[in-house]
């Protein structure tokens, strides 16, 4: 296939090419079990995977890529109301990695040992790889939809970036139903043809014991990194760490950078961009800094009231950026859509940032208090409050992302309540209907919520106080 090069042969292959959570697959077995999944899946208007971190989850999404329909990763702890959404919002037809059917989805079996060779017509570039559901500030999550080209294009800009080559070894244990985790750390093995262990989870002492030349990780998990002497160490011998998904803090830059060898590069990106700015690896590496655009894409920085902000490195504004990355939109929401788009043509990000005179980037924040990112996941504040509100003794609630050294953000959870409910319940009755990683970290009883003369919440106290 076009997208993954490494899979059409001439990289070579290996018994365990792959390597997810211990299970060794080759590229050649890979094909075969991913030909069976696209037997049944041609022609299904979409495919939901329960993007569990295993092989099977692997040969499920290059299956749906094979034959040509859109794969909608599910996280694997989304909770009823969640995975109700996403399958709904993406006309999803099958599911793979379920027994029976889900929400009147029919379950699409995935078995290793079944293989076939399929010639399914090539999918044009054009049509959608994926649909990946990511939280807006208010709201249930939205379906970016992301084309084969715009995949195609963001790994081969990363490949130049980073000098990754079949040589390399890539290792990581993110989740695989987000773009870090799957796109790059999936699909970017199978198209540069590098090896690729999945660890299961991202515990630094597997990434230590993995011994990989290029690995991803989150802030968090470098952070635990770091703090974990003796793995952090073994990571010398790698080529490569690279960060993304949130602010990495410069003390951990520089902590991994002491105790490996390497100062990580840090890029940064959305869901709906891919990954748009970069450190390289043949370039400076500048604590705080995600570096410049990736090729093919272009930035500009846009002050409140529409003018262009000089690069100085220290006028803030609003990031845009546009290129052959970009998503096609969000599936059934064309407002939402135009939000973010300007009308020539730029994707509006929402980041803060800066850009120095030599065009280095820095993120400085978000546009929004209601984008929680939190252990690099992103998290709508709206979406948490509606479930909050869904208990019947929650008469209001407001979430924020409070600063925490391990998270980068944590969510807590301001809620006036009328009966005798405790936080420990009201926790437990989010991860009942949300991912388990939305759940609130705290729960602060108040007996009122600050609000300003128009009756909106005064988030910023919220956090102060
Ligand atoms: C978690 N736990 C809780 C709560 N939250 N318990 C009670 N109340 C809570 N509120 C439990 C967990 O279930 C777990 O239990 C234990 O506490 C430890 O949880 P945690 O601290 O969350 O650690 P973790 O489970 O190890 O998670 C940290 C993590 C994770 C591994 C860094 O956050 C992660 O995988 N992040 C990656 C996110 C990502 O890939 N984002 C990319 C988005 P137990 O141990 O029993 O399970 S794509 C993107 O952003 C763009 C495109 C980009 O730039 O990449
Ligand atoms: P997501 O919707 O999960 O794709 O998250 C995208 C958001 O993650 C961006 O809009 C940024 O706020 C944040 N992000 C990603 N990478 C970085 C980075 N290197 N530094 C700061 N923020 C980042």
């Amino acid at each position: 296939m076009d997208l993954l090069t490494a899979l059409q042969g001439g990289f070579g292959d290996a018994p365990d090419a792959l390597r997810i959570d211990g299970r060794p697959l080759s590229r050649e077995h890979l094909l075969g079990a991913a030909g069976a999944v696209a037997a049944r899946a041609a022609g299904a208007r979409a495919l939901a995977v329960l993007a569990r971190p295993e092989a099977e989850t692997v040969v499920a999404v290059v299956g749906g890529l094979l034959a040509g329909v859109p794969v909608v990763p599910v996280p694997p702890d989304a909770g009823p109301v969640e995975r109700a959404h996403i399958l709904r919002d993406s006309g999803a037809e099958l599911l793979a990695g379920a027994d029976e059917p889900v929400d009147g989805v029919e379950p699409l079996p995935v078995d290793l040992t079944e293989t076939q060779a399929v010639s399914l017509p090539e999918p044009a570039s054009e049509r959608p790889a994926f649909v990946l559901y990511t939280s807006g500030t208010t709201g249930p999550p939205k379906g970016a939809v992301l084309s084969h080209r715009a995949v195609a294009a963001d790994l081969d800009a990363l490949a130049a970036a980073w000098a990754w080559t079949p040589e390399d070894t890539l290792v990581h244990g993110l989740p695989l139903f987000h773009v870090h985790g799957l796109v790059l750390g999936v699909l970017g093995a199978l198209r540069t043809g590098s090896r690729l262990v999945h660890t299961g989870r991202p515990t630094p002492e597997a990434y230590a014991r993995a011994g990989g030349s290029l690995y991803f990780g989150v802030p968090t998990v470098w952070s635990r990194v770091a703090a974990d002497e003796p793995s952090a160490r073994a990571l010398a011998a790698a080529r490569l760490l690279v960060s993304g998904s949130a602010p990495l803090p410069v003390p951990v830059f520089e902590k991994l950078a002491a105790l490996s060898g390497h100062q990580p590069i840090e890029r940064y990106g959305m869901t709906e961009t891919l990954i748009t700015v970069s450190t390289r690896a043949d370039g400076e590496r500048r604590p705080g800094s995600v570096g410049l655009p990736v090729a093919g894409v272009a930035t500009r920085l846009v002050g409140e009231d529409g003018t262009p902000v000089p690069w100085d490195g220290e006028s803030v504004g609003e990031l845009q950026v546009s290129g052959p990355t970009l998503f096609d939109g969000y599936l059934n929401r064309a407002e939402a859509d135009a939000e973010v788009r300007t009308s020539d043509g730029w994707f509006r990000t929402g980041d803060v940032a800066t850009i120095a005179p030599d065009g280095f980037h820095r993120i400085v924040g978000r546009a929004s208090v209601d984008l929680i990112k939190s252990g690099g996941f992103k998290i709508g504040a709206g979406e948490v409050e509606a479930a909050l509100r869904d208990h019947p003794a929650v008469a209001d609630a407001a979430v924020v992302g409070a600063p925490d050294a391990d998270l980068g953000q944590a969510v807590v959870a301001f809620v006036v309540a009328d009966g005798a409910v405790t936080g420990d319940q009201l926790t437990a009755f989010v991860a009942e209907r949300l991912s388990v990683h939305k759940r609130p970290r705290r729960v602060v009883l108040v007996a009122e919520l600050p609000r300003n003369a128009m009756g909106k919440v005064l988030k910023k106290r919220l956090l102060e106080g």
